[in-house]
């Protein structure tokens, strides 16, 4: 499932084909580049209307990040681990409000898609997300390549926002609005989807900055591998760096696995253990910590200990036999 970049060997990339697609309304076949445009209004000095061409005569940028789907926002707390790690390229969201001045009452920047449909009972809706105006500027892509070839219709061709160190559901496709506005729109998935209640706090916030988490990929759940020493590995990845990622195989202790750094995108992290593996069954779990000191919780949350099970054969006949 995940392979390695053969361009840069420490980059690990999920392939197009294996990124999974996310879509909460009718599924959209994608919009026609010559024809699209993006526009930017509400609280600006200059609204502006750009097209593709446009677009791609402003300052690019490449960047590698996590691309990760927060879940069923009707089920907050169920893990999903649908997760990925993409190559971007893309205009900062910076550049265009520059060119559009927003006012000084500015406080908050809506992204709107071109998708309309029906979620959650309410019909005819549009995908509509918001951040605050300074995060928005800092961290917001207007991305059109995903790994090196333009964005397919289902990620959303031709432009998408992206931003990088959040969860996947704050990264609209189909862009075709901008708004600066004084407040938070009101709407279907930004008050009253998306939301949640951090442990240790009251108020419910808006699903943004990923959580820390980990997921084991090596050996593959449920496999059956040569009993002895094995390569217990997979990926961690957080909003902040990942600083730690321990490793529990079936009571035994929680052992301190070799981590790759981060670097200077806000990528996955590559993580591995050796370990000797009796004959039999085994359960075998990983924990991460990041620099903010926010721990994996062991379960009841969505971002709870990945769990895998493998087995380990003695060489020409099955375990436990
Ligand atoms: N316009 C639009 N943007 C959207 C969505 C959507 O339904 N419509 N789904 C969001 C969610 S929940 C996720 S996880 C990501 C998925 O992106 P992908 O389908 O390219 O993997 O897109 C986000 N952006
Ligand atoms: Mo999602």
């Amino acid at each position: 499932m995940f392979r390695t970049d053969p361009e840069t060997p420490d980059v690990f990339l999920t392939p197009v084909e294996e990124v999974f697609i996310r879509s909460h309304l009718a599924r959209h076949s994608g919009l026609d580049a010559d024809t699209w445009t993006l526009t930017v209004e509400g609280l600006v000095e200059r609204p502006l209307r750009l097209d593709f061409r446009a677009l791609q005569g402003l300052p690019q940028r490449r960047f590698t990040a996590v691309h990760e789907c927060f879940g069923n926002p009707l089920r907050p707390t169920v893990p999903t681990r649908a997760v990925t790690n993409v190559d971007w390229v893309g205009v900062p969201l910076a550049e265009v409000l520059e060119l559009a001045g927003p006012r000084p009452e500015a406080r908050h920047v809506w992204l709107e898609g071109a998708d309309r449909g029906d979620f959650a009972g309410e019909s005819g809706v549009s995908y509509l997300k918001d951040l605050p105006l300074e995060e928005a500027r800092t961290e917001v892509f207007l991305a059109h390549r995903m790994n090196g070839e333009a964005l397919r219709p289902d990620h959303g061709y031709p432009v998408r926002a992206v931003a990088p160190r959040m969860f996947g559901t704050n990264s609209v496709k189909w862009l075709t609005r901008v708004v600066l506005a004084a407040e938070r729109p009101e709407h279907l998935f930004t008050t009253r989807l998306y939301t949640r209640v951090l442990p240790g706090e009251s108020e419910a916030r808006p699903v943004r900055e990923k959580d820390v988490s980990s997921k084991l990929l090596s050996p593959p759940d449920g496999a059956t591998v040569p009993a002895g020493a094995a390569e217990l590995a997979g990926y961690a990845w957080s909003s902040t760096e990942v600083t730690a990622v321990e490793i529990a195989v079936d009571d035994g202790d929680w052992q301190p696995a070799e981590l790759d750094g981060r670097g200077p995108h806000p990528s996955w992290q590559r993580f591995r253990l050796r370990y000797d593996l009796a004959p039999g069954p085994h359960r075998v779990r990983c924990r991460a910590t990041d620099s903010a000191g926010r721990v994996q919780p062991l379960d009841g949350d969505r971002n709870a200990v990945h769990e895998i099970r493998v087995t380990a054969a003695v060489s020409g006949r099955p375990a436990g036999r």
